[in-house]
């Protein structure tokens, strides 16, 4: 049997690092949803990178943030325990910064905001360091040109990484709508990664049948975010009553629009049903693409009082467990 590199990556980061952005550009596909709002991921998705000498799994998380409610705990919860999973494997993880971010911070002497990763990460995966191999990943490098601000950067950050990981790797700067970096951050992964059989990493199927769902879910609140106002989105949870790929002809998928207020319902649904209809329409459009198939999307409103702040929803919409 043929032998290349081959394992699982699991990008981390705080919300809006870029870590959705890197897994489209390595698949070559919009499959995560990317928006410039903080906290868009909610489910761990995974994408498939083939090439000659390497085939690898890479997981998106929801970016680690401190638990105000039950789904923010959730969500990090979601993306610590990708990280426990990784440890076992001894796999790769690449813990993102958002490296403009930390430019603007340190231009303005404010904290670095980065506690996060460190309080989440200790809550969730036990003592620290942990001993699990990281890959540095400085994003949005085209925003930070200057040789010597990315060297100051680096400097603030990495006494950070030193106290999460035992062996941090070299850092690599990159950026996703340039390609700067991104092969060798390829490289530096590739290396890091064991040898295995070819295709053993895979299913025939690329994407199993829960991928699917929770992509179209993820697809229907990407419309949310483009069809509704700044916060609205953030109130709606996507819950797939029905995915049905009996008929080879057609999927079947029902899906109810959870949000918290009525004043909210009133908007997400829109003057005599338009909005709802343009997020189903645009929705179906992008899941069609995904599964090469033709689609019926069924989309339903529904108030469930705070939903977000209830265990129990925030478990059942599948975005994880807050305990
Ligand atoms: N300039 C620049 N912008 C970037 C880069 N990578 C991502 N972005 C932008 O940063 C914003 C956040 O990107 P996402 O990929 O959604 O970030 P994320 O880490 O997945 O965020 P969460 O899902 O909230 O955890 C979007 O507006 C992206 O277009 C980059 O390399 N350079
Ligand atoms: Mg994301």
């Amino acid at each position: 049997m043929a032998k290349l590199k081959s394992g699982f990556i699991t990008l981390l980061g705080l919300p809006n690092a870029g870590k959705s952005s890197l897994l489209n550009k390595l698949v070559g596909e919009q499959l995560a949803i990317v928006t410039p709002k903080a906290q868009t991921t909610r489910q761990l998705l995974r994408g498939y990178i083939v090439q000659p000498d390497l085939e690898a799994v890479i997981t998106d998380t929801p970016g680690l943030q401190e638990g105000t409610t039950a789904l923010n705990a959730a969500l990090s919860k979601n993306a610590a325990r990708a990280v426990a999973l990784a440890r076992e494997g001894g796999e790769i993880v690449a813990l993102m910064i958002d490296a403009a971010d930390i430019g603007r911070r340190l231009r303005d002497k404010k904290h670095l905001g980065l506690e996060p990763l460190k309080n989440v990460l200790e809550r969730e995966c036990g003592k620290l360091p942990l001993k699990l191999p990281v890959l540095p990943t400085f994003n949005k490098a085209d925003l930070i040109r200057k040789h010597e601000h990315r060297a100051e950067i680096e400097a603030a950050v990495m006494p950070l990484f030193n106290e999460l990981f035992e062996k941090p790797l070299k850092p690599i700067w990159i950026s996703v709508p340039t390609g700067e970096g991104v092969g060798e951050w390829l490289h530096a992964v590739k290396q890091a990664l064991p040898l295995g059989d070819k295709g053993a990493l895979f299913d025939n199927d690329a994407l199993s049948d829960q991928n699917l769902r929770e992509f179209a879910s993820e697809f229907i609140r990407e419309q949310c975010f483009m069809q509704l106002g700044a916060e609205i989105p953030y109130s709606v949870a996507v819950q797939i009553e029905t995915f049905d790929e009996k008929d080879p002809k057609i999927t079947r998928i029902e899906a109810t629009l959870h949000v918290e207020r009525d004043s909210q319902k009133a908007v997400v649904l829109g003057a005599k049903g338009s909005k709802i209809k343009v997020i189903g329409t645009k929705a179906r459009e992008k899941i069609e693409l995904l599964i090469g198939k033709k689609v019926f999307l069924g989309l339903k409103v529904k108030v469930t009082p705070h939903w977000a702040r209830e265990q129990k929803w925030v478990e059942r919409f599948g975005y994880g467990r807050s305990k």
